[in-house]
């Protein structure tokens, strides 16, 4: 049986453009489907940077103009991994157009900036997908799972981190390529939509909706050179957040992230504890799972530590043998498995656009929250 191409139109060929395009290459190797994924082209403004990208990377033609790739009829996927202020303008085109849209995290700067996104493929009916890779670590989603599964029994706590350290130094400018995440007009925000997103993402996926939240952020360092204008500049993002929160469930959830913790780099971690079992996952260590099982016989009970990488372990069994373990950038693969497998059934493709929106809400109530010093509730997805 031919297989029916999926040609992406790629905007963006920075740190996200490679880490997609990447997988894009492994999934056609590791997952056979009916789909067959095809890099057709990739955007970017400047021409010789976006030629070499395309020459490395496999892509049969360029771009400059994103208007003209969503215009072009031999693409379709678009898939946004741009900057966050451009991914509204950029997704809203090309559903108008009626390709299928892939974007990057957070969905958007704002609830409401991606509320208008969701109409915008809700009315276009078009398949659409948000990276939120960590959901496909093989440890997390066997996390999912046991959690599914209903081993935990009734959920007291979730509780998660998202450490790094790299914006400690006051001379560090903000602004332009790199740096835009430091550039609130850019960004939207700090920590809470760049990190905190990630766990939030997670949270909702494993332990169900949030109803409230209490937080307080703070900028360390006020003033930047902004690499664009030249100029120092107030600095409008969030350096670090700390938040609590109920649960619909009635689970209570305890939510940090920071760029100045000195010594961490991506330190995502996660723990959930329930009545009969508790699971912690840890970014630095993203193969294992580790699990507290109260129904052990009490003289050997313990925490164990489950390195995912057997062949019925999640995604382990198409890539090599038992025991050697996956990193970061399998997490991409297996988000477009996920997708291929909803295109076959037609339906249920996640984290969809709605899913996005459910964590920008959460942004927003958090934002909020630290701004009044409430407690704020959480606008639920309709
Ligand atoms: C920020 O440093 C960053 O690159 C995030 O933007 C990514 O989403 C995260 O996965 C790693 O850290």
């Amino acid at each position: 049986m031919p297989k029916k191409p999926l040609r992406i139109g790629l905007i963006g060929y920075s740190f996200m453009g490679r880490a997609h395009s990447n997988a894009f290459h492994q999934v056609n190797h590791f997952f056979p489907s009916s789909y067959e994924i095809v890099p057709q082209a990739v955007c970017g403004r400047d021409e010789a940077k976006v030629k070499e990208f395309a020459d490395k990377w496999g892509y049969h033609s360029t771009e400059t103009d994103w208007k003209k790739l969503i215009a072009r009829d031999d693409i379709d996927i678009i898939d946004v991994a741009t900057p966050n202020n451009l991914h509204h303008d950029q997704v809203i085109a090309a559903a108008k157009a009626g390709k299928m849209i892939w974007c990057e995290k957070p969905l958007a700067r704002s609830g409401k900036e991606a509320e208008e996104m969701v109409k915008a493929v809700r009315k276009a009916k078009v398949p659409n997908m948000v990276w939120y890779n960590y959901r496909r670590c093989p440890a997390v989603v066997l996390a999912k799972n046991i959690i599914d599964s209903g081993k935990l029994g009734r959920v007291f706590h979730y509780r998660a981190n998202f450490l790094q350290d790299w914006t400690i130094n006051p001379e560090l400018p903000q602004g332009g390529t790199g740096l835009w995440r430091l550039d609130v007009k850019v960004a939207g925000s700090g920590v809470t939509g760049d990190l905190l997103a990630h766990c939030i993402d997670t949270a909702l996926w494993l332990n169900g909706g949030i109803k409230d939240v209490s937080a307080m952020t703070e900028t360390f360092v006020k003033e930047r050179k902004h690499n664009l204008t030249g100029k120092t500049e107030k600095v409008g993002i969030d350096d670090a957040c700390l938040f609590h929160c109920h649960f619909n469930n009635g689970s209570l959830g305890l939510f940090e992230s920071t760029r100045y913790a000195r010594g961490h780099k991506a330190l995502y971690t996660f723990e959930i504890n329930g009545e009969h079992m508790s699971l912690k996952w840890d970014l630095h260590d993203l193969h294992r799972l580790q699990i507290f099982d109260h129904s052990d016989e009490s003289q050997e009970r313990g925490w164990k530590s489950v390195h995912v990488s057997d062949g019925d372990h999640p995604y382990c069994g198409n890539w090599w043998v038992p025991g050697l373990q996956l990193g970061y950038e399998h997490s991409f693969t297996h988000a477009i498995v996920e997708f291929i497998k909803a295109l076959e059934a037609g339906k249920g493709w996640t984290p969809s656009f709605a899913d996005g929106l459910a964590t920008d809400y959460v942004v927003d109530a958090v934002l909020a929250s630290a701004k009044t010093k409430k407690w704020t509730k959480v606008k639920q997805v309709k």
